[in-house]
Formats: C-alpha cells, sequence, structure tokens
C-alpha cells in the first residue's frame, strides 16, 4: 500500500477516536430542534406548552429546578424550564406552526426522550434536529482550587445574607401558586406505588413532606394544621374516646390528639407507608408520637376501610388527606363519606381537610354539598385557619355531626386555657376555636346553595 494512503487510513482512525473521545466526553448534550407544521393551537397555548415541556424533561427523569413561561400579544409562546441538569427552552409562531426548542441536558439525563415527548405534544409533521457535544473536556482544563468553597449554605433559618442557591419548589394550579425558597438540601425522595414522597429543605420553615408536586406539611407551620384539625372538635364533643384518622400518615395529628387524656384508642389509616417512613425518619418533631401504644397504626387503603368498618363507633373521625389529585381522590366522594357515617358513634364527629375557598375551590365547595347530602345542612360547619405554606394561605376544614351540631360554650374557657397552656399550644386556644367558625361573606356566597 503507497505511503500516503496508510497514512490517510492512520488520520482517519486517529480524527475518529478522537471524534469518539470528543463526543464521549462533554459535560453536556445539546439538542437544538426545529419542529414544524405544529398544531397551531397548541403553539398559542402558554398553559399547555409550559405542562408539555415539564413534563418533557420530567419523563427523561430530570429534577425541575422552576419553570417561566410568557405569552405574546397577539400569539407566541417563550418560556424555560429550568433542570438540575442545564434546561429546555422553547419559542413558538403559532402563526407559522413553527416552534424552536432547545433541549440541553447533562449526567444521565437523555435529552432525546423529551424530544420524542415533546413531538407527540405538539402534533409536529416535520422537524429537524441538529445535536451538538457541549463543554468537550478535551479542549478545557480543570481549575485546581477547591469549588465546595464555593458552595454557600445558610446555616440558620433566617434569610441569609448571601446565598449562592436559589431553588424554588412551587405548588401551583394553572392560575396561582406558592413558592418556597429551599436550600437544595433533598433528605427523601421515593417514588411510591401511589405518589412522589419528598422531605426538601426549606430556608424559612425548615424542612417539609412534599406530595408529588403539593407542600403537606413543614417543620414551622404544621402547628396550624395540626392543632387546628384536633383540639376544636375534641372540645365539642366532650367525650372523644375512640377516634379512625384517615391518613395523616407524617403523624402530626396523632400527635395533637393525644394531648388529650381521654382518647382511648385512635386507629389510623394510611394508604402510604412510605409517608410513614420518611417522616419517621427525617421528620421526628411532627412524627413523634407514631410509635404510642394507644395508636394502632395500619397501612391501608382508607377508602376500603370504612367500607369495612363496624358501625356506630368512633367518636371522632379525622379526614388528614391530600388534596384531591392522586390517591387522595376517593377521599372527596359520597361513597366514602357515607361509610364514614355509618361508623360514627350516634353523637359522632367528622372532620376533614377542606381544601382552600380560594384554590381548588370546587373541591371545596364540592366537600360541602357531600356533607349536607349525608348529614343534612344544618349538621355542617366549616373553619378556616391561616396556612402559610399552602397556596393562598387561607385553608379549611370541614365539619359534619352525626347528631346535634355542638359548639363550645363559655363554661369550657378555664378548661380550655388551661390545656394550651400546660401543652404550650402555638396556635389553637377559646377565641380562636369560636373565630375559626365565623366565616367571611365570600365564603358563606359560595356554599351558601349546596
Ligand atoms: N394542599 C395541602 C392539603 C393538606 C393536606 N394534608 C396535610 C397533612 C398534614 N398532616
Amino acid at each position: 500500500m503507497p505511503l500516503i494512503r496508510i497514512l490517510y487510513a492512520r488520520n482517519k482512525v486517529l480524527f475518529l477516536l478522537d471524534y469518539i473521545l470528543y463526543m464521549k466526553k462533554s459535560l453536556g448534550n445539546h439538542i437544538l430542534v426545529e419542529f414544524m407544521n405544529c398544531n397551531p393551537k397548541v403553539m398559542n397555548d402558554v398553559s399547555t406548552i409550559e405542562k408539555n415541556m415539564v413534563s418533557a424533561a420530567q419523563i427523561a427523569g430530570a429534577t425541575v429546578i422552576n419553570s417561566t413561561f410568557h405569552h405574546f400579544s397577539p400569539y407566541g409562546v417563550s418560556g424555560v424550564v429550568v433542570i438540575q441538569e442545564s434546561h429546555l427552552a422553547i419559542h413558538s409562531w403559532p402563526e407559522y406552526g413553527y416552534a424552536a426548542v432547545d433541549l440541553f441536558t447533562c449526567g444521565e439525563i437523555n435529552a432525546w426522550v423529551s424530544f420524542d415527548h415533546l413531538k407527540e405534544c405538539f402534533g409536529a409533521q416535520s422537524y429537524s434536529v441538529i445535536e451538538m457535544k457541549r463543554g468537550s473536556v478535551n479542549l478545557l482544563k480543570r481549575n485546581d482550587f477547591d469549588i465546595s468553597t464555593m458552595r454557600q449554605k445558610a446555616n440558620k433559618w433566617e434569610n441569609p445574607d448571601f446565598y449562592t442557591r436559589n431553588v424554588w419548589f412551587t405548588d401551583k394550579d394553572e392560575d396561582q401558586a406558592l413558592s418556597l425558597r429551599f436550600t437544595g438540601e433533598i433528605f427523601h425522595d421515593v417514588q411510591s406505588p401511589f405518589q412522589r414522597v419528598r422531605i426538601l429543605e426549606s430556608y424559612k420553615y425548615g424542612k417539609m413532606l412534599a406530595l408529588d408536586d403539593m407542600v403537606m406539611t413543614t417543620e414551622k407551620d404544621e402547628f396550624h394544621y395540626h392543632e387546628m384539625i384536633s383540639h376544636p372538635p375534641v372540645f365539642m364533643h366532650g367525650n372523644v374516646k375512640n377516634v379512625l384518622v384517615i391518613g395523616g400518615g407524617d403523624g402530626g395529628t396523632v400527635r395533637e390528639l393525644l394531648r388529650h387524656q381521654n382518647i382511648e384508642e385512635i386507629t389510623m389509616v394510611e394508604i402510604d407507608e412510605e409517608v410513614v417512613n420518611a417522616c419517621k425518619e427525617h421528620l421526628p418533631s411532627i412524627s413523634s408520637e407514631l410509635n404510642n401504644p394507644k395508636l394502632k397504626l395500619i397501612i391501608d387503603d382508607g377508602i376500603e376501610f370504612v367500607k369495612l368498618a363496624k358501625q356506630n363507633i368512633y367518636d371522632l373521625i379525622i379526614v388528614d388527606g391530600s388534596d384531591p389529585i392522586g390517591p387522595a381522590e376517593g377521599l372527596f366522594t359520597v361513597k366514602f363519606y357515607e361509610n364514614c357515617y355509618k361508623s360514627l358513634s350516634l353523637d359522632g364527629i367528622l372532620v376533614a381537610q377542606g381544601e382552600s375557598p380560594k384554590f381548588n375551590q370546587n373541591a371545596f365547595v364540592d366537600l360541602n354539598k357531600t356533607l349536607k347530602i349525608i348529614f343534612g345542612k344544618s349538621n355542617t360547619l366549616v373553619s378556616l385557619f391561616y396556612a402559610p405554606t399552602y397556596p393562598t394561605g387561607m385553608w379549611s376544614f370541614q365539619y359534619a355531626f352525626k347528631g346535634n351540631t355542638t359548639q363550645i360554650d363559655s363554661s369550657q374557657r378555664d378548661q380550655i386555657d388551661l390545656f394550651v397552656s400546660n401543652h404550650q399550644l402555638s396556635y389553637y386556644n377559646y377565641d380562636i376555636h369560636l373565630s375559626s367558625f365565623a366565616l367571611p361573606n365570600f365564603v358563606k356566597n359560595k356554599i351558601s346553595n349546596s
């Protein structure tokens, strides 16, 4: 073989090897996509595009940090999903059925999974793609200083003067949201058979339990919810001995109930063992009583449990469920509350996590209707409390009475005051109890026809 040919062949091999190394040893992978002949309606729908872009990141296994999307007048959408592994971005021109999309990922995340998903969601009839490796390690020089010294984590819970992490957890519906800045520390992140169970660390509220993308409880404000779901019904009833809690896997409700010496037994039915385990390990101040001998903890579906429960046995049923999306959906149905009604004692009280009159408004109103159908109009009440870490901050518990509707009176003031001071409660007291049942007119109006 002539020398020139050998050299050419060798160069080709070298070039190929170099190219393979270059492809392999890069920091990121960038796919620049032209989606053409897309569905123009989708291309002009900012909330659908945002949902699609976020789910494109998630199904590729990326961790979504935040997203921001904007609709331009008269048409067009731009937006970015920031992921722990870089970003996904889009600019759409509905009038051309066109979207310019870039999918920039690093680590194990395969941007092609996001590509396939978006092609489907946008109904793209044709496309073209350029793939680029970003940050060829062969061409870069690694600095030899200790990079960990550049990472700052707040050492106290107040807003730090200086921070390098700006990661937000957002609990939102289509139109509104509540966001908490968190340190980036993730103590637990497990996909259970029912939901994604996470314990994250927030700056303002300490550690937080999130189910899917919803805030359930935080170390620093859980007392609002747990004191207000448990003490009012116990004082209104006056002689609670046997309690059923549906849900409540974090343990906060049980912890508060067990402050009442008269309560002899609590049965708690939690569908997701992962929630219990995560809270036992990472939220000890909330889950502290989950091993109390008065508690019978059953890991099972509460909906099935009440179907088979004995009749007339519980003085108090507390439905401490999550929002009506995912495993808690059945906790908002007529059938479920009919079964609860049957298993309540004749003077029993039911209290349910009642959603917000300002967020998930339909669930709030529908639950009220359901309780009125089963228990009777005059046998239901709504109480409101302030929930700083739930969207809108206004949240409700909805009450239903199998016997007569009862309320505390002034003869109980001293007893309640003593209880509050003995247990050093932070939210509940006699006045808050009564005032929580006073409703603003807009709330009264929402439920007046149910
Ligand atoms: N959006 C939050 C609804 C409240 C869910 N329950 C919280 C559980 C606390 N034990």
